[in-house]
């Protein structure tokens, strides 16, 4: 068969007014156009798992949903889904099924919500896809009837076997950044996470060696390419940081990861990483102060404690040359309006490198999707286009929606205007001069 993997690139929003907000601010523009291009690493796993003998091509969709006029041509067209671009997906694959192209969903979105996509699928695989892809491949072959798949019902997938990914079929797509895996899942268990931890799987470490074994692959590729693990915590054993960190020094790659504030105590590791070509960790610091945080990790309440040394845990970070893309969510319950200022005021103190503000966001299957709920406190029921995180699409209690909306635009003009992010820079710079501690 021909196989087809279509991934949705891009980034999502709908409120006008922050998108041509966006679109003046450099500092919002900055990250956006970073992120814009990343491929879909998951469905180069599922390529890599692909039984032999079938030919496979690797698609994007556009940013307005459109697919490339090639993927008619495939017999087999598997689609990665998030829950924001889910009723572009499931346009998408209406058309080809339309055509007479078979169908295969899979990742965050439909393992929720299984039995919604497969009105628009003719196979739908929930949970980690590499030991359910050759199942799909082959019910297709046979032209079997529609059916939901469970990663449950297969073999466990073995992060210490999997395979290298098909970066070779990425072609010479200009990417700004390319992805790879260190570690799958995360422990702690905050209520409004809607990443792998979806998946159903716990949290894992892949062997070292399988790691750097990926990343040459993609150097062989692309000799300069700039890495973004796609982790959602990656220093979160501390023994197996420092390996890992050792071993990718020789590489002379740079880095960017995304990690928990913990990272910040261990200036051994902190030192490794440097060594190592991190050059900037994304921090999910959710709240400037403790009080909103209470019980938002619900496993030990770390984020929580951790609130009283934002600050610290910034510069001892960045003292050591890698910059913090520090993470704020606005509309969380227990702020107030006053919560705007308050990180503003945070960013200007600290002077992390980066300042990222999302907007509270109750993905499907999310312990904060199903509370949200049964409060009543949902906007728009399955609305899922709107789970962008820039979107307002529940009540907080706090403010109301409007001022939530009108309190991100001014905070947007606040961070990302040129002159503020000139300031936070200089702040960054200044200090990095007096305090830094050399690799
Ligand atoms: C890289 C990334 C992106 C890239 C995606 C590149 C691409 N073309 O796929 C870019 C930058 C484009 C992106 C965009 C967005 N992202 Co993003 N992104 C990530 C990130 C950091 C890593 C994802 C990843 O590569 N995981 C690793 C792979 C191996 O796992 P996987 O994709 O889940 O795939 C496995 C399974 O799901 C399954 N599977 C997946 N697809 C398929 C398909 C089939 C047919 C089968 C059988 C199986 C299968 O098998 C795979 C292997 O086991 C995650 C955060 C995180 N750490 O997970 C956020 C994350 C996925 N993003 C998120 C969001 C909100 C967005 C945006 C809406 C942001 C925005 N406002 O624009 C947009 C979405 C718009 C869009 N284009 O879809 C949320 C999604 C939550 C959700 N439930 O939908 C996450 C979880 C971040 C977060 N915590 O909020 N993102
Ligand atoms: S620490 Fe991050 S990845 Fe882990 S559960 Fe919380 S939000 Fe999700």
């Amino acid at each position: 068969m021909k196989i087809g993997f279509l991934a949705m690139s891009g980034v999502r929003a709908h409120d006008k007014k922050l998108l041509a907000l966006g679109l003046t601010l450099p500092g919002f523009v900055e990250r956006s156009r970073i992120i814009a291009s990343l491929p879909s690493l998951g469905l180069l796993y599922l390529a890599a798992c692909t039984p032999d003998g079938h030919e496979l091509y690797y698609f994007e969709a556009e940013s307005d949903g459109a697919e490339p006029s090639e993927i008619f041509t495939c017999d087999l067209v598997a689609i990665s889904t998030f829950t924001a671009q889910i009723f572009e997906a499931y346009g998408i694959a209406d058309r080809l099924r339309a055509a007479g192209v078979k169908v295969a969903l899979g990742g965050l979105h439909v393992s929720v919500l299984p039995y919604e996509a497969l009105q628009h699928a003719d196979y739908v695989v929930v949970g980690e896809g590499e030991n359910v892809w050759p199942a799909v491949v082959e019910a297709a072959g046979r032209g079997a009837p529609p059916a939901v798949f469970r990663a449950k019902d297969f073999a466990p997938v073995d992060i210490t076997r999997l395979p290298v990914p098909r970066y070779d079929l990425l072609g010479d797509r200009p990417y700004n950044r390319y992805t790879a895996q260190t570690t799958r899942g995360c422990p702690w268990l905050c209520e409004f996470c809607a990443s792998t931890v979806m998946l159903g799987a716990p949290y894992r470490r892949r062997p070292v060696d399988q790691v750097i074994r990926d990343l040459t692959a993609i150097q062989r590729l692309h000799p300069q390419a700039f890495i973004e693990f796609a982790d959602d915590n990656t220093f979160v054993d501390k023994r197996w940081s420092r390996e890992l960190c050792r071993r990718l020094a020789p590489l002379k790659l740079k880095w960017f990861t995304e990690t928990d504030l913990s990272v910040a105590d261990d200036v051994e590791l902190l030192k490794l990483m440097a060594q190592a070509g991190c050059r900037q960790v994304l921090i999910g610091l959710e709240s400037p102060s403790a009080g909103p945080l209470e019980g938002v990790e619900q496993r030990a309440n770390r984020k929580a404690r951790w609130a009283a040394r934002y600050a610290d845990a910034i510069h001892a970070i960045q003292a050591h040359g890698i910059t913090v893309n520090a993470c704020f969510i606005l509309g969380m319950d227990g702020q107030t309006t006053a919560v705007f200022r308050e990180v503003r005021d945070f960013a200007e103190a600290a002077c992390p490198f980066d300042v990222q503000i999302t907007l509270l966001t109750p993905f499907p299957g999310t312990p904060l999707y199903a509370r949200l709920e049964r409060e009543g406190r949902i906007l728009q029921p399955r609305a899922w286009h709107l789970c962008t995180l820039f979107d307002v699409n529940y009540r907080p209690t706090g403010m109301t929606p409007q001022e939530l909306r009108e309190g991100m635009y001014w905070l947007a003009g606040q961070l990302y205007g040129d002159e503020a992010t000139r300031r936070r820079r200089k702040g960054f710079f200044a200090r990095f001069k007096q305090e830094r501690i050399p690799a």
